[in-house]
């Protein structure tokens, strides 16, 4: 399988999560951003990363979004199991969909802000930073925009605390679509000392988790 990916991408660390859980062969196509639509818009109508192209016969030739991946996987090669039984998979969809929807956005509006303020330090070069203010200037990463995912992140970390501080799974009794989700959405919080300093239980979580699948840690890590 090929993943068309940002290597950077928090969206496209989950795909790797997943392939990498699946223990399913893949190889990577860094993509540039800005020339990246080109490539992907004609395979799955979208200009995200993740792409997945399988290249199996029979299988789809293209799958856009992180979700429909993992989707696609679990489908595919159903061993090892990101599937938990039918009540608790509905339970754990949903936690994808929230984590993907609307908390992976709040990590990437805080993580920008940061790494362009007081982060800057991590990389001051001016291509790093040029990418820094494209990405704010394309995403709308505006103060009040921080300020909603700043509060967004904290309710979401107190929800998450309640499940993850004292159980390795967020769902059941085994790795699922909501592990994998938050351990790639929220890893680029990783950099910033405010939150390993609070919330010294997620990055012990997201390290397992990346260490279950075969991921190499994230920055910070
Ligand atoms: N919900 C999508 C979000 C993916 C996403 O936002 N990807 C970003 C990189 S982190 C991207 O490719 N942005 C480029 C663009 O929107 O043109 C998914 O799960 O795949």
């Amino acid at each position: 399988m090929l993943l068309l990916q940002f290597s950077t991408s928090h969206y496209c660390r989950k795909a790797r999560l997943a392939l990498g859980y699946k223990k399913i062969p893949y190889t990577v196509n860094n993509l540039t951003p800005g020339l990246h639509a080109l490539k992907i818009k004609p395979l799955t109508g979208l200009t995200t990363t993740p792409v997945l192209l399988p290249e199996v016969d029979g299988q789809p030739k293209a799958i856009g979004d992180s979700t429909q991946i993992l989707k696609f996987l679990e489908a595919y090669c159903p061993e090892p199991p990101l599937s938990l039984g039918s009540t608790l998979d509905a339970e754990a969809w949903m936690l994808e969909d929230w984590l993907d929807e609307s908390i992976g956005t709040a990590t990437r509006f805080v993580y920008y802000d940061y790494r362009a303020g007081e982060g800057k330090a991590i990389d001051p070069s001016f291509s790093s930073q040029l990418v820094i203010t494209i990405v704010r200037q394309q995403y709308g990463i505006s103060p009040a925009a921080v300020a909603l995912g700043c509060d967004r992140l904290k309710t979401a970390l107190t929800v998450l605390q309640e499940r993850w501080q004292t159980r390795p799974y967020l769902v059941g009794d085994r790795l699922s679509v909501a592990d994998i989700a938050a351990a790639a959405l929220l890893s680029p919080l990783a950099l910033i000392p405010e939150y390993r300093q609070k919330y010294p239980w997620l990055f012990e979580r997201i390290a397992e988790i990346h260490h279950h699948c075969h991921e190499p840690l994230p920055p910070g890590l």
